[in-house]
């Protein structure tokens, strides 16, 4: 990054930068320099916050020195290098996973509390980095984890917003959503580099122009933009890497006021550098359902053209080959987001490096791998022509030519079928015209993936069939993995310790491991322990509720988690409505109260600010918790909890903590799901459906250790094909009904009717995901759940063989898939 050659002569400018000394008192003395020299206070003088960037400033200290190390190979080894280009990475707080990455836990424990600190206090303050929506998001951070502890040279490509996912709160039951202002306090564990910058472009027109005899076109911009980055460090478990997370910050440049507000006014040309900023101000808090809004497009193309010209100018040596692209590198496109880095590196390529077109073509094609992960219709992103034709010409242009091209390679193929050509094109033209983003993808990537086995091969049959027929070898599934390291280590200490107690301390890098514990499950002794372990985390889970203002968690009840985005598709409102028809089912004496399995209902939700329909779900949840967890004829046996901003923080305390795991999506609509994955890894039961990777969990876990239920994916498109008429589902079934009928009635709404009125009547008429068609199987199921949960014994037999048959699910598996199948990049030693 720094082009001048330093020439430093005084010995400790040429000595390599050495970490302080890994002990308890090097660490305390590094820590009060921090507190002295960096946060300007002194010890007695520190506050909370104070005495946590100290202790953030500390621990980076200890990882600086690899992180120049691996810097430096960065630019000398010869290996690819995976840049993952993600719009989103869901980090969580980073201090306690930095701790145990660089072995420093118990040392930084003791040396604070020499300095009379408690570093749970400190872990408190630490807001975390809430850079993506869910799942996707979490992902990436998940698969960089990975990479680092498996030594691939990585660099995690993204956006610094200002404002990550809002911050959710309820007000009489409803969500209202506030700024995530997360780097109010300071953020210790990035590092801005101005003098890295790059400078993006938007907008103006394409001119061809004569150069030496070769007609070539070019871009004459209309605006620019500053793309600074931010490196976050990114250390891999106990094994000396540490990879770079780069994000890029939206900064106004000098030429932008003079360009577009040569007003001649200095007050308003500053305030019109806001216009430039804004691009990196917030996330989108859309989960899988993208807004066609052209900022949106601006923070797309704005960090993939700063991470392509990164990669290209600051990662590659400067005499770099650049026909050898290639081999140095593979852009990993997360989902569409990152798509329009298709047509920028064709641009970069042939306007800016002068190779021919099929030369450029030739090296994109293997430089990009597209995974996806969606099958909502509505999820798979396209943007009008008019609008990106408009920020991006000369991209437009070049879509334009990829699509002639491979249209002309689709005749060839399949004969002159218009409807095909319809079908496949680049360009949809029905309802507008507009590029169909994941079609650029499969069509430019070298590999397309979904991320679990009944997804992929949803895509080839469906969403994507004419392009499987075509390239068959293209398509392939890599199931997705979570870290062990944060959603086992870390969050479940407890659970981690007895694992290494029976198998030793491998199974943090080598999850499958964790098979050892099947012997274990019939031992009595060791299933005490694994109990005790889920009833201490339950106490841990109850006090950090009631931090938060909730009542604590009632001992004896089932903890039954529900924790993802609200979406209709992942039917919150069949939990609800098996809750209903259990409190109905109570009020009106069809079951006996002293029968009733306690069961403490807990939600995880945000749903995105403009879904009215998840919104209203999300108070129908609340305010049939109030009624149900106060009625005095439930004799406190259902609760329904559902704390506010649920977050990753939050996850690492319930997942521990949980004993059934709700995956109770329509079937084949959950690309793959991973809370269903840490769940299971901690010995929660899943209750769920065929969809996405429960699929995979029931046949690992085995048909005695899963609550199956409802339609498989066929069955779904079956019915719906006949012509699914819900109301009939509502007639057939009286518990449906009663249910159905107490939320009309206004039970949940003091006697206002038309509160719900209007998600009953979208359950009666329209349904899209069916919730009333597998309500009566859900219910069975749940009877199951009850009769299992009554065996105790039985039950944590199931639990421990839930955790010793999870290890498959771990992102170093999944990251070793994405090499083998994929990416073909090797470790640096
Ligand atoms: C997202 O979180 C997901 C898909 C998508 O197209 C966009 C976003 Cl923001 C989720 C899927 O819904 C989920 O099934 C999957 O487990 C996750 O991505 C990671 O692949």
């Amino acid at each position: 990054e720094n082009t001048a050659e330093l020439r430093p002569t005084h010995p400790l400018a040429i000595a390599p930068v050495v970490a302080p000394a890994a002990s308890v008192d090097g660490f305390a003395k590094q820590f009060l320099q921090n507190l002295n020299f960096d946060q300007g206070v002194t010890l007695s003088n520190s506050d909370v916050n104070d005495q946590y960037l100290a202790l953030a400033y500390t621990v980076r200290d200890y990882l600086m020195a690899r992180w120049f190390d691996d810097r430096a190979q960065q630019k000398a080894q010869q290996n690819k290098t995976v840049c993952y280009l993600s719009a989103e990475y869901l980090l969580g707080r980073q201090l306690d996973n930095n701790l145990l990455a660089a072995r420093l836990t118990d040392i930084a424990t003791e040396a604070l509390a020499q300095c009379g600190i408690d570093i749970d206090d400190l872990r408190q303050v630490e807001i975390e980095p809430g850079l993506g929506n869910g799942g996707l998001g979490r992902l990436a951070a998940c698969f960089i984890d990975s990479l680092a502890t498996m030594s691939i040279p990585t660099i995690g490509y993204g956006i610094r917003y200002e404002y990550g996912i809002f911050r959710q709160a309820f007000n009489e039951g409803q969500q209202v959503e506030q700024p995530d202002a997360w780097l109010r306090m300071g953020s210790p564990w990035d590092f801005a580099h101005p003098e890295a910058a790059q400078t993006i472009s938007f907008a103006g027109t394409t001119e061809t122009y004569d150069d030496e005899g070769v007609e070539r076109t070019r871009w004459v911009p209309e605006w620019n933009v500053l793309a600074v980055p931010y490196n976050m460090m990114v250390p891999g478990y106990h094994n000396g890497r540490v990879n770079t997370l780069r994000l890029w910050r939206a900064v106004a440049t000098n030429a932008f006021d003079l360009h577009t507000f040569n007003s001649g006014d200095y007050v308003e040309s500053v305030r019109a550098q806001t216009f430039a900023e804004n691009i990196s101000k917030v996330l989108y808090p859309e989960d899988s359902t993208p807004q066609g809004k052209e900022l949106r497009l601006q923070q797309q193309y704005f960090f993939v053209a700063a991470s392509i010209a990164d990669f290209i100018e600051n990662v590659l040596p400067d005499d770099f080959d650049i026909e050898k692209l290639p081999e140095r590198v593979i852009f990993q496109l997360n989902d569409t987001h990152p798509v329009i880095g298709v047509p920028e590196l064709m641009r970069v390529l042939v306007d800016e490096k002068k190779l021919e077109w099929d030369a450029a073509w030739a090296i994109t094609q293997k430089c990009f791998a597209y995974t996806c992960h969606t099958l909502l219709p509505e999820a798979l992103e396209v943007w009008s022509v008019d609008l990106l034709g408009h920020l991006l010409p000369r991209h437009l242009e070049i879509i334009y030519r990829i699509n002639d091209e491979f249209l002309l390679e689709v005749r060839e193929r399949f004969g002159d079928d218009e409807m095909l050509i319809r079908n496949m094109s680049i360009i949809g033209e029905h309802p507008s015209r507009s590029v169909r983003m994941a079609y650029l993808a499969t069509v430019a990537g070298s590999k397309v993936n979904g991320v679990a086995e009944l997804h992929s091969q949803l895509l080839r049959d469906n969403v994507l069939k004419d392009f499987a027929t075509m390239w068959p070898d293209k398509f392939t599934n890599v199931t997705n993995g979570v870290t062990p390291r944060r959603f086992l280590r870390l969050a479940n200490p407890d659970l981690s310790s007895l694992i290494t107690e029976a198998l030793g301390a491998g199974w943090t890098v080598d999850l499958e491991r964790l098979r050892g514990l099947e012997a274990l499950a019939d031992d009595a002794d060791f299933r005490e322990r694994f109990a005790a372990v889920k009833a201490s985390n339950k106490r841990r889970l109850s006090s950090v509720l009631e931090a938060r203002g909730e009542a604590p968690l009632d001992d004896g009840h089932m903890l039954d988690v529900m924790i993802k985005r609200l979406h209709e598709y992942k039917r919150q409102t069949l939990k609800v409505l098996h809750i209903v028809s259990t409190y109905e089912g109570i009020v009106s004496g069809r079951l006996d109260v002293d029968e009733v399995q306690a069961r403490t209902f807990l939600f995880g939700a945000k749903a995105a600010p403009g879904y009215g329909m998840a919104k209203r779900i999300i108070h129908l949840i609340n305010a049939v918790g109030e009624v149900v967890s106060a009625d005095e004829r439930v004799k406190g046996k259902l609760k329904v909890v559902y704390p506010a901003n649920y977050n990753v923080t939050l996850a690492e305390r319930i997942i521990p903590a949980a004993d059934l795991s709700e995956q109770i999506s329509l079937a084949g609509k959950e690309a793959s799901g991973t809370g269903n994955m840490k769940l299971a890894l901690n010995g929660a039961l899943t209750i769920g459906t065929d969809d996405g990777a429960n699929v995979e969990i029931r046949k690992l876990v085995g048909d005695d250790n899963f609550f199956l239920f409802g339609m498989s994916e066929p069955e779904v498109e079956e019915l719906w094909a006949e012509g699914y008429r819900p109301a009939d589902f509502y007639q057939k079934d009286e518990r449906l009904r009663s249910a159905i009928d107490l939320i009309a009635s206004g039970a949940f709404s003091g006697g206002d009717r038309t509160v719900f009125e209007p998600l009953v009547s979208n359950l009666l008429y329209e349904d899209r995901f069916m919730a009333l068609a597998d309500f009566s199987t859900y219910l069975d199921a749940q009877d199951r759940v009850d009769a299992a949960y009554a065996d105790q014994d039985g039950w944590v037999r199931s639990a421990i063989l839930n955790v010793a048959r999870s290890g498959y699910f771990s992102s170093d598996r999944a990251m070793r898939d994405y090499l083998d199948r994929i990416w073909h990049a090797t470790p640096v030693s």
